[in-house]
């Protein structure tokens, strides 16, 4: 898996369709994973917003280790970005979310022409774009017609009388480097088909290693008798009947398994980067 772009073509379609999106929006919130803050960002978007109200919200962050996610909003403060920590299932980050919105709106709105503040939610695929969209669809009940001059098939979510929400999101490519890809796959942020399953669960459990939580791992599969990450996804998949016709460990499926584990939370909050030092 080299570095590249899997998707020129329709990378490029939907750069453009954000840029015309963009024209309309005073505020854009960039969803990111908490689990993974550096390869979840995608650098295009800096120079697409240039000049907007931005905000950034570590998505999923109920899924990272609460000190991490710490250390990263310091990271982004040092350079003055507004972040926050966010779940979509945390009652008490939705208020603050609202709170920050009310207050934006009540902050830029009378600079600007009498009109509702816009705003929009961006990222790569699977940071909860479309979840958080509902959950707002869900509390306002509040669609606005279509409107001259805003791209057709888009509508808007009424989050307060001044201040709407694109009910479409922007969607960015993931920057897919040697760096990112694992942290990618873990969050389930590439697309499928071409991952080397066993390579990635492999890193993933060197990392609960790293990071001294094996246990977390025995507690779900038992016999981990080995402490190497490769035997371990080998014994995973034999403790959890992983076996090809012959008896032979199938690593595919046991790699996918841990995996699966991971993305429904059954393996504990873990953040797969830490920020720069
Ligand atoms: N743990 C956790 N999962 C979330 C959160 N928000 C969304 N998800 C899950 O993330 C997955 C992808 O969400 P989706 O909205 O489809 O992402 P999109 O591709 O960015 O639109 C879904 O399985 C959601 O249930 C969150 O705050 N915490
Ligand atoms: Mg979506």
């Amino acid at each position: 898996m080299s570095s590249g772009q899997w998707y020129p073509g329709s990378m490029a379609r939907a750069v453009n369709v954000l840029r015309q999106d963009l024209k309309i929006i005073d505020l854009v919130v960039e969803l990111i994973d908490a689990r993974a803050p550096a390869s979840s960002r995608n650098p295009v978007l800096a120079g697409l917003i240039e000049g907007k109200k931005h905000l950034l919200l570590l998505h999923k962050a109920d899924r990272a280790e609460d000190d991490v996610t710490e250390g990263w909003l310091n990271y982004f403060r040092e350079q003055d970005i507004l972040a926050m920590a966010f779940s979509v299932y945390n009652r008490r980050y939705l208020t603050r979310l609202v709170r920050y919105l009310k207050e934006q709106e009540h902050n830029l709105r009378p600079t600007r022409i009498k009109r509702p503040l816009r705003m929009m939610f961006v990222g790569i695929p699977n940071v909860g774009k479309s979840t958080l969209i509902n959950y707002f669809v869900h509390k306002t009940v509040t669609r606005t017609a279509n409107r001259p001059g805003i791209t057709r098939g888009r509508q808007w979510i009424r989050i307060t009388p001044g201040l709407e929400l694109l009910d479409t999101p922007g969607i960015l490519w993931p920057k897919i480097t040697e760096a990112t890809t694992w942290p990618l796959a873990v969050i389930g942020a590439m697309p499928a088909g071409r991952l080397d399953l066993p390579g990635i669960a492999t890193w993933l459990i060197e990392l609960y290693l790293e990071k001294d939580r094996k246990q977390e791992l025995v507690k779900r599969y038992r016999d981990l008798s080995s402490g190497n990450a490769e035997e371990m996804l080998a014994q995973i998949g034999e403790s959890q009947g992983c076996l090809q016709s012959a008896g032979k460990v199938d690593l595919e499926r046991a790699a996918g398994l841990v995996l699966r584990d991971f993305q429904g939370g059954v393996l504990g909050r873990m953040t797969l980067e830490e920020p720069p030092q």
